[in-house]
């Protein structure tokens, strides 16, 4: 047997290389034909593997004219159109064989011949096309048969442009002693590579050896063309001279020849940037493939700064120098951030007297100096600047602390002085009061939060009323007041929706105090609320002394926005705190059931106690339960708070005969109270206590709590009746559109009356606000003798008979003036004579009585009916007109 020593360049092609066929692969007949049939002969030689061996030899070096073909059968060129050809033989030397004869040939010839298919078989030899003479480079003499090694003889020619599908091979022999061991057919290609980042594919070589192709390559998933990619082909199989590149595109990374993604915390912002990098500092990332990092809170990076830039706080000004000092103003001046992190746009400073920092005040500058004026003579005040670039504001500054100039110091402006004497009293007196409340505050043993809460609410009226008002100003400058971290322009709304807050609890728990079930002692029930009932207790909170409370519950079941609604009672009362506002003492949120305690009030509501107590008042008495609703109400008012709800059922009356402001909600307030009704537009409206516009168009504001303020004064006069009486609420809406009007309660002081009529405006802005409605009561109260004046029922009533007549004839003093002004003066007699003789009787006659009586055309029918039905409506009502 042979051994077979394969050459070591095989493994090199066979990396660029295609085989078309390899007679050493095929393991069943190869289908070669020999002719003559005594020429070439396939020989049955296996490898060590037994894997069939295909050999054909040919010696037929003792005859002569030799002419022995070997054909194959037909190779696809599988698109190639240069195919390679290694043939691997053995040729003896013609020198070794005895006697050296003539006819001994040391070559073979190789042809082909190109066919599209199968169909060329049969086609003559002189039809082929020669490839070649093929030679040994290595012939073996019997010397080296002794030895049983072959030398094997390894040539590669190749051919080429091919046109066809395909082609046949010959090996024509004419006289040698050949043993072809294999032949293997080939194409070569460039094979498939990724190079810069893009793809090129597998490229079968050029038919000309020299031949370059070029071949554009495709950008690898998450990469973009930097430079269009190519590559060329060489007819070797060789990828040659690479041109233009793709780039990981931004977000990405190159990793073996593949684009990976930045992982959260890393960024890549550009194709171009090498790989990914870590966000910069004080910036963050936590998304994969991010092409930038966000700054954390409070760090900024400008616009125009790459995103490799670390987020930095714009510097903070640190000089600040003062200017002028008044008594009531401080300028200052300051210098621009050394490193301001790009151009300033404005500053702005913050300030607020010394130790009250829970109201203060911004002025907004685009220049270096300031004038902080309307502050307190002889006061502290702090001052922070901050810059504000593109990038956002910068860090404050640390506190400068100036003081104005003290009341008695130098002036030139002397008028002021008895302003500022007068103010600086009323501010030390409120700053004691405020002292004197925290101290009392500071008893709280379960939250500060709440404390500080108070104090913020306590704070804002007095803080602009005692001289922070605004004052001269630079048109550049921008100033607003603060109180709790909430915008606070002079007199505008300081009370803090609790819907604002995005967590109902966060707001529960910054106005109300959480306070221990175990602290509370329930006694009895005195009511139902909507929520659950009302009961009576006792409060004993460590250090205090014990208290009695209301103490409203939630019920077991409840929705979390029925839990929600019950708790934004408390956080609306816990805003408030004015001697005629329910005082809320805190809430139990953390046990169940869920409470509000309140103040107890030991008369409860004020309309039930009223009707209890009906005539048992002085008008002094009264008057004074109607200042302090007021009051309480001048108090929500100013900080912005429209009730919407004011009726005495909702005001609550202690034993000393206080009256407070109570049942706060938000739409809930509307919802469980009984009186409420739907309106055509959806809402529930406690139509016989709202204004006008409340009902017709929601224009709740505390123009229309005055108005409703005024119904409460009618309630309180006529000691708890129900305004309107029994008139239905359509009816009561028709008349007050109409301009009808409760008329005055029973010896009711024409003041009071007068006053209930200006609520009643149907121009809102022409009613009363609540400070002149507690002024005008305080007057009428230091001054009794001025509700000594009656409103006088009769002319009341005739009042309104006189002027609600629809049809403007004046006051009817019988029925034959009545019917004489609706022009039915016909029908007197028959009147009289049938028993109807007084309006009295006549407010009692029915369609079937005007027939009976001989009234027969309805046209008159309708007009005595319609006439009745005017005077009916005004006589039960006792309506006013205005
Ligand atoms: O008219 P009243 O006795 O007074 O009945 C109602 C009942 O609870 C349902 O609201 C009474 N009420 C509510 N809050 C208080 C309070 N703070 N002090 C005394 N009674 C109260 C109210």
């Amino acid at each position: 047997m042979f051994v077979i020593r394969p050459s070591s360049l095989t493994v090199f092609f066979l990396l660029f290389s295609v085989n078309l066929l390899d007679s050493r692969t095929v393991m069943g007949d190869l289908g070669w034909i020999a002719y003559p049939k005594n020429g070439w002969e396939e020989i049955g030689e296996v490898d060590e593997n037994y894997a069939p061996i295909h050999t054909y030899q040919v010696c037929k070096v003792m005859e002569q004219n030799q002419n022995n073909w070997l054909l194959t059968s037909w190779i696809s060129n599988e698109g190639a159109s240069r195919i390679f050809i290694e043939l691997k033989f053995t040729l003896r030397d013609c020198n070794s064989l005895p006697g050296g004869l003539g006819t001994c040939k040391e070559t073979f010839n190789m042809y082909y011949f190109e066919s599209d298919d199968e169909d060329g078989r049969n086609i003559k030899e002189n039809q082929y096309i020669k490839i070649d003479t093929i030679a040994a480079d290595e012939s073996f003499t019997e010397l080296d048969l002794g030895d049983r090694v072959m030398k094997l003889n390894t040539e590669v020619r190749d051919v080429g442009p091919l046109t066809k599908k395909g082609f046949y091979l010959a090996f024509q022999d004419v006289g040698a002693c050949i043993a072809l061991v294999s032949v293997r057919v080939y194409y070569k290609k460039c094979p498939s590579v990724i190079r810069n980042l893009a793809r090129f594919p597998d490229t079968i070589t050029g038919a000309d050896s020299s031949q370059l192709l070029e071949v554009s390559g495709v950008c690898v998933n998450h990469s973009v063309t930097d430079e269009a990619p190519k590559m060329h082909c060489s007819a070797e199989g060789e990828w040659l001279v690479p041109i233009g590149k793709c780039l990981c595109k931004a977000g990405y990374e190159e990793k073996n020849n593949t684009c990976q993604v930045c992982r959260p915390g890393f960024f890549k912002a550009s194709p171009h940037s090498p790989s990914c990098s870590k966000c910069p500092p004080h910036s963050y990332t936590l998304d994969e493939a991010s092409t930038s990092c966000l700054c954390e809170e409070h760090y900024f990076r400008k616009e125009s700064d790459p995103p490799t830039m670390a987020c930095t706080t714009p510097s903070p000004v640190s000089s600040v120098k003062k200017g002028k000092i008044t008594k009531n103003s401080i300028s200052l001046s300051w210098q621009e951030p050394d490193r301001p992190n790009g151009i300033i746009l404005e500053y702005e400073i913050k300030y607020f007297e010394k130790d009250q920092e829970m109201s203060y005040t911004i002025i907004k500058s685009k220049e270096t100096t300031i004038t902080a004026d309307g502050l307190k003579p002889g006061s502290a005040y702090v001052f922070q600047i901050r810059a504000r670039t593109a990038a956002g504001y910068g860090g404050f500054s640390r506190r400068f602390e100036f003081e104005t100039s003290p009341v008695l110091a130098a002036s030139s402006d002397q008028s002021q002085i008895p302003i500022i004497v007068v103010s600086v009293t009323v501010g030390v007196i409120l700053l004691a009061v405020v002292i004197g409340f925290l101290l009392s505050g500071s008893c709280c043993d379960h939250g500060c939060g709440w404390a500080s809460s108070l104090r913020a609410v306590a704070y804002p009226s007095l803080t602009w009323r005692c001289g922070y008002s605004k004052a001269k100003q630079d048109p550049e400058e921008e100033k607003m007041h603060f109180h709790n971290g909430h915008i606070k322009l002079p007199g505008v709304r300081t009370y803090i929706d609790p819907h604002t807050y995005e967590d109902p609890n966060q707001a529960v728990h910054e106005f109300a105090k959480e306070i221990e079930a175990s602290c509370i002692t329930i006694e009895r029930v005195i009511g139902a609320g909507e929520f659950g009932e009302v009961c009576s207790g006792r409060l004993k909170l460590q250090g205090k002394r014990e208290l009695p409370v209301a103490i409203k519950t939630l019920k077991v079941g409840y929705t979390e926005k029925q839990r929600r609604d019950f708790l934004g009672e408390a956080s609306i009362m816990g805003q408030f705190d004015h001697p005629n506002i329910i005082h809320l003492e805190g809430v139990v949120t953390k046990s169940k059931p869920v409470m509000i305690v309140t103040e107890y009030m030991e008369n409860g509501s004020l309309d039930t106690f009223l009707k209890k107590n009906d005539g048992q008042f002085t008008v002094i008495q009264l008057v004074g339960m109607l200042r302090g609703i007021a009051s309480g109400m001048k108090y929500l008012s100013d900080m912005g708070y429209v009730h919407r709800d004011l009726a005495a059922r909702n005001i609550l009356i202690n034993s000393n005969l206080v009256c407070k402001v109570s049942d706060f909600g938000l739409s809930r307030v509307l919802e469980d109270d009984p009186e409420a009704a739907y309106t055509t537009r959806g809402g529930k409206i406690p139509i016989r206590w709202t204004a006008p516009e409340a009902i017709a168009f929601r224009k709740f504001t505390s123009a229309s709590d005055v108005w409703s303020y005024g119904i409460v004064m009618w309630e309180v006069m006529s000691y708890g009746e129900r305004p309107y009486w029994e008139m239905t609420n359509q009816d009561v809406i028709k008349a007050v559109e109409e301009g009808y009007r409760l008329p005055s309660p029973m010896d009711c002081p024409a003041a009071l009356y007068q006053l209930m009529l200006d609520c009643w405006q149907k121009d809102r802005n022409s009613r009363p606000k609540f400070d002149e409605i507690v002024s005008m009561l305080d007057k009428l109260i230091r001054n009794p003798s001025s509700l000594k004046t009656l409103v006088n029922a009769s002319s009341r009533v005739s009042n309104l008979l006189v002027e609600h007549s629809p049809v403007g004839s004046g006051a009817y003093r019988s029925v034959g003036e009545w019917l004489e002004a609706i022009k039915m003066g016909r029908y007197t007699e028959i009147f009289m004579e049938n028993g109807y003789s007084s309006m009295d009787a006549v407010a009692q006659v029915t369609l079937e009585d005007l027939r009976r009586l001989g009234v027969t055309l309805v046209g008159h029918q309708k007009k005595i009916m319609n006439s009745l039905q005017e005077m009916k409506v005004q006589l039960v009502n006792g309506m006013v007109p205005l």
